[in-house]
């Protein structure tokens, strides 16, 4: 141990502080001081070998930048969390579905109560939390290019759009037909379609059908959403949804390059199982997995928006959907089977395989998309009760690959392995893959390489850009569901536990890092993205800036313009925020009265932040340099009220402040 640890403190001396290397110090005094402390501390501290190279593999001096920004979902938080890498150090949590009042999300900001309210799954009901399963990175040519972040509700079918130029969320879209989903977010490559698969099949827009109607009245289905980069919406109007099998449509992947253009949802329970034991049927555990084989849908993306686009569509809620039997006579839908309690379908980098892993059997099947196209053209097929076309196994699967128990999901790296999850082992696999990409490794293709033991029960995984057409490799983060006994007892809600894996080497080298517990969510995906790729604005481009549509809003309030201005019962204030001042300071009205109130924060300094809250009335907000905010409200509450600025902004903050008097 001393040896290694002398090595380790030779190349520390040999780095300077700005993080190059230099060449070989000659100050051998300064190295032996290091290597004694160095070692007195790994001594008095407990630490392996192993725990040394990991802690300098992931230690970040005071002021260096992360290599990869991670997003995560924050599961039923309904959230993302933005983590860097290696340091796993949180750098911050996106209000998405869920208010947050830190940012202003959802506390009063006519911005974020609107978008919040777009996304309304019903008009009785006010839904605020989000179950969000599967963050997906815009893409161009199939890589990451950083613009914007999309991500999937599972609990109401929604899909909320994220502009990575602030971080913040735009749009919110609820699926008119469904009201869960699970195969979603995912992007094509350009971005063009975000898709979002269902899960629960129901009657489609909502409607309400007896469950002895099951296979007559319930329905599966995918949706398409188009994209417009531009205005950085989702265009409700040319978005569409495929009508599928009562199945549940679990997780999809879209195609790239070879197959780009198409998209793949893995199934369970084309049992059509409806659950209940009291009435004699099996517990939904049992009736979903009592078939061997359950069906991926192969479908052809570019093909149905044609038919789409043709009109041969019927309106469910106002939403254009393919039906069934058109999908059929027109060739967008084939079923593939696949064992055992499918769940993922991961498509390689060159997207001329899709990896699918049974939950219930140890291996993952891939399957080969030339051999897909050749079936479908050879015409050799059964059919699902529905009629849809299932092609042969046979012809279509190209090996099948002994991994270990409870496999989920999968993601590459730059040298042609492949990493699965295995549930119910708790381990990352590493397996090399074939064809084209065995002679990137040493190991013979299609066969287990090796496992990483994690702490414990991992869903998903995550490696460097490890669903994109070049994966980075070198990292790979564990998404646990249980931490047990990883850290200090909180209480019987544990955190999760994010495991961070240096996957850089070969063969038998994965490293376990580090423990990150993950408190303030159940994240259940996550993409990793090179954070040079991240170009986010450091304050608003103008003063008056309008940040749900991206433009200076031409009402917002400017520096000697502030004013108060009373029409009847209607109050109007322009307002603007400095440190450490509000203008105009007191405010004075009447009971009944109803108030909008406008307010830029004029800053242009770097991280010069204004909260605005206003007590009593449920209104706090968060006002970036530059940004213009808008918030109403009627004063039903009479009293003295003093709004206060909520950010420590400066040696004055507490007296950032004013008057609010409502008099009765
Ligand atoms: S999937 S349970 Cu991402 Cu494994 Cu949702
Ligand atoms: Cu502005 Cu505190």
């Amino acid at each position: 141990m001393l040896a290694l640890l002398a090595l380790l403190v030779a190349a520390i001396a040999s780095c300077r502080d700005d993080g190059s290397t230099a060449t070989p110090s000659t100050d051998t005094a300064g190295e032996a001081d290091l290597a004694s402390n160095a070692a007195d501390i790994a001594a008095a501290r407990g630490l392996t070998p192993d725990d040394i190279t990991a802690a300098l593999k992931t230690y970040m001096p005071s002021g260096r930048h992360d290599d990869y920004i991670m997003f995560a979902s924050g599961g039923h938080g309904g959230q993302l969390i933005l983590v860097g890498l290696p340091s796993m150090r949180i750098l911050k949590s996106i209000g998405v579905f869920t208010p947050e009042p830190w940012q202003g999300w959802g506390y009063g900001s006519r911005d974020s109560m609107e978008i919040l309210a777009e996304g309304q799954p019903n008009e009785t009901q006010t839904v605020l939390w989000g179950d969000t399963h599967h963050p997906a990175l815009s893409e161009t040519a199939g890589d990451y290019d950083g613009q914007f972040v999309f991500v999937n509700d599972k609990a109401h079918a929604r899909v909320a759009v994220v502009d990575l130029r602030d971080f913040e969320t735009k749009q919110i879209v609820k699926n008119p037909i469904a009201m869960s989903d699970h195969g979603g977010s995912m992007v094509t490559p350009d971005t063009e379609w975000i898709v979002e698969g269902g899960q629960y099949a129901a009657p489609l827009g909502q409607e309400y059908a007896p469950i002895e109607e099951y296979e007559a009245e319930y329905r599966g289905m995918v949706t398409f959403w188009k994209f417009d980069r531009e205005s950085g919406r989702i265009l409700v109007e040319e978005s569409f949804a495929m009508e599928l099998p009562p199945y549940w449509q679990d997780l999809c992947d879209a195609g790239k390059l070879v197959s780009d253009g198409w998209v793949f949802c893995n199934s369970i329970n084309t049992e059509m199982a409806t659950g209940g034991i009291e009435k004699g049927n099996p517990p939904f555990e049992a009736g979903v997995s009592q078939r061997d084989m359950d069906y991926m849908h192969i479908i052809n993306l570019d093909k149905a928006a044609e038919v789409a686009a043709s009109g041969q569509t019927t309106e469910i809620n106002g939403f254009d959907v393919i039906m069934l039997d058109t999908s059929i006579a027109e060739g967008l839908l084939y079923f593939a089977p696949e064992p055992k309690s499918p769940h993922g379908v991961d498509v390689t980098p060159g997207g001329d395989f899709l990896v699918v892993a049974g939950k219930l059997d140890p291996h993952v099947t891939v399957y080969s998309f030339a051999k897909i196209q050749e079936a479908i053209a050879g015409g050799n097929f059964t059919a699902d009760p529905y009629g849809v076309p299932i092609l042969n196994f046979d012809e279509v699967m190209e090996a099948q690959v002994e991994l270990g128990l409870g496999p989920l999901h999968t993601q590459f790296d730059a040298q042609g392995y492949a990493y699965t999850s295995l549930f119910l082992e708790s381990a990352v696999a590493r397996w090399a893959l074939g064809g084209p990409y065995a002679d990137k490794h040493p190991e013979e293709g299609w066969s287990l390489v090796s496992k990483q033991p994690v702490q414990y029960n991992i869903g998903h995984l995550a490696a460097a850009e490890g669903d994109t057409v070049s994966p980075d490799g070198g990292y790979l983060v564990a998404l646990n569901k249980w931490a047990i006994d990883r850290f200090t007892n909180v209480g019987p809600l544990l955190p999760q536990n994010f495991q961070l894996i240096d996957i850089a080497g070969t063969g038998d080298t994965m490293q376990l890092l580090y423990d990150m517990p993950m408190g303030i969510g159940e994240p259940h995906y996550a993409q990793i993205i090179k954070a040079d790729k991240l170009n986010p604005w450091e304050v608003y481009p103008e003063v008056g800036w309008d940040p749900r549509h991206q433009q200076v809003d031409p009402d917002a309030p400017k520096v000697g313009e502030e004013r108060i201005v009373r029409d009847g019962n209607n109050v109007e204030i322009w307002m603007t925020a400095v440190r450490s001042h509000y203008t105009p300071e007191p405010i004075e009205i009447q009971q009944g009265d109803h108030v909008i109130w406008h307010i830029t924060n004029t800053e242009r300094a770097y991280d010069a932040t204004h909260g605005f809250s206003l007590p009593g009335y449920n209104i706090q907000l968060s006002l970036e340099p530059g940004e213009t905010t808008t918030f109403e409200f009627t004063a039903t509450e009479s009293g003295v009220f003093t709004y206060y600025c909520t950010e420590f902004c400066s040696a004055l903050h507490l007296e950032m402040v004013g008057y609010f008097t409502v008099e009765p």
